[in-house]
């Protein structure tokens, strides 16, 4: 039943398929970014080097999962609707004190980074993003949380005037998905406004999402409006949809299949090469070290 209307991650045939640029929108994509070479980010001394090629913009701009837009990869036209200014984020829950922050209130307090990721969708392609934002733990400790908080979910703007896909009944909006605190304050969790040294554009979650890169994909939530501080394990919308396939722990972990497809490898979007996918998709040496004393827990699923 449920299955039925979850095409994007549901589908084998998905993670199969060569995508559908079609050449038109390459073409007007060319012309609308222009040109512009690749800032200098990467490669040399940094603190999370990503082993590949960053994916080309174009790749990364243009094919996107934002179900509040559409389930089609190719929605980058239709989030343009996505009104990002004016915008303000909620603390909420287990703080010392509720408060709104625009978006230049929390920018004026944060210091800007780039780092450069792997990110890896729960549907076995991947990409590699040069992000600008902030550590997660920055955010944190600007809302001082009280000592009983446990989890931190993160809540996606749901807005029916610009965001067709709201329309679509049996998806439990609005989109939700939370990490541990621990896990929100470890350095490789980020908040990313920036790509490619340009602001966030809407498609890929603007202006202000979270990336976790040793995850899978659906708990980097997009364009966020509220930041929630909770005692207890939430449910995130995936895992309200359907738990056994998307559950709160979500690491990446190649021995560890999808119930309906593997995922032991992964296809780069940008070369379209298919390569090995890596436990923690890589970053088992800063993260592993959360999850090393917790039987019982499906931690990659
Ligand atoms: N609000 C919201 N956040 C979301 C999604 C979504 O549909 N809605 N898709 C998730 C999934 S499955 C992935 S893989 C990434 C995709 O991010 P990208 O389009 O920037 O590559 O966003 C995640 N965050
Ligand atoms: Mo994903």
């Amino acid at each position: 039943m449920l299955i039925k209307v979850m095409r994007g991650w549901e589908l084998p045939e998905n993670c199969a398929s060569p995508e559908g640029f079609s050449l038109g929108r390459r073409a007007l994509l060319a012309t609308a970014l222009a040109t512009t070479a690749l800032p200098s980010f990467a490669h040399a001394g940094e603190k999370y080097a990503a082993g590949r090629d960053i994916t080309p913009e174009k790749n990364a701009t243009t094919y996107n999962n934002y179900y509040e837009f559409s389930t089609d990869k190719d929605l980058w036209q239709e989030a343009q609707a996505l009104k990002m200014d004016p915008w303000s984020i909620s603390f909420t829950g287990a703080v010392e004190k509720e408060q709104t922050l625009s978006l230049s209130e929390l920018l004026r307090q944060v210091t800007l980074e780039d780092r450069v990721y792997r990110h890896r969708c729960v549907e076995a392609w991947s990409m590699v993003v040069p992000w600008t934002g902030f550590p997660m733990a920055k955010l944190v400790a600007l809302a001082a949380p009280l000592s009983s908080a446990k989890y931190v979910a993160f809540t996606t703007l749901a807005d029916k005037k610009t965001m067709p896909g709201l329309r679509m009944p049996f998806y439990p909006w609005p989109y939700v998905d939370s990490v541990t605190m621990a896990e929100a304050m470890n350095d490789l969790a980020f908040i990313p406004t920036g790509m490619y040294g340009r602001s966030l554009p809407p498609q890929n979650g603007g202006p202000i999402r979270i990336h976790l890169p040793w995850k899978y994909g659906f708990k980097s939530v997009k364009s966020i409006i509220k930041v929630s501080f909770l005692e207890k394990r939430p449910i995130g919308m995936w895992e309200q949809l359907q738990a056994s396939e998307y559950g709160f722990w979500a690491n990446v972990n190649p021995a560890v299949s999808h119930p309906r497809w593997s995922q032991a490898s992964e296809r780069d979007i940008g070369t379209g090469k298919r390569i090995p996918t890596q436990l923690y998709n890589g970053y088992g040496e800063f993260v592993a070290g959360l999850y090393a004393d917790m039987p019982g827990e499906k931690l990659y699923m």
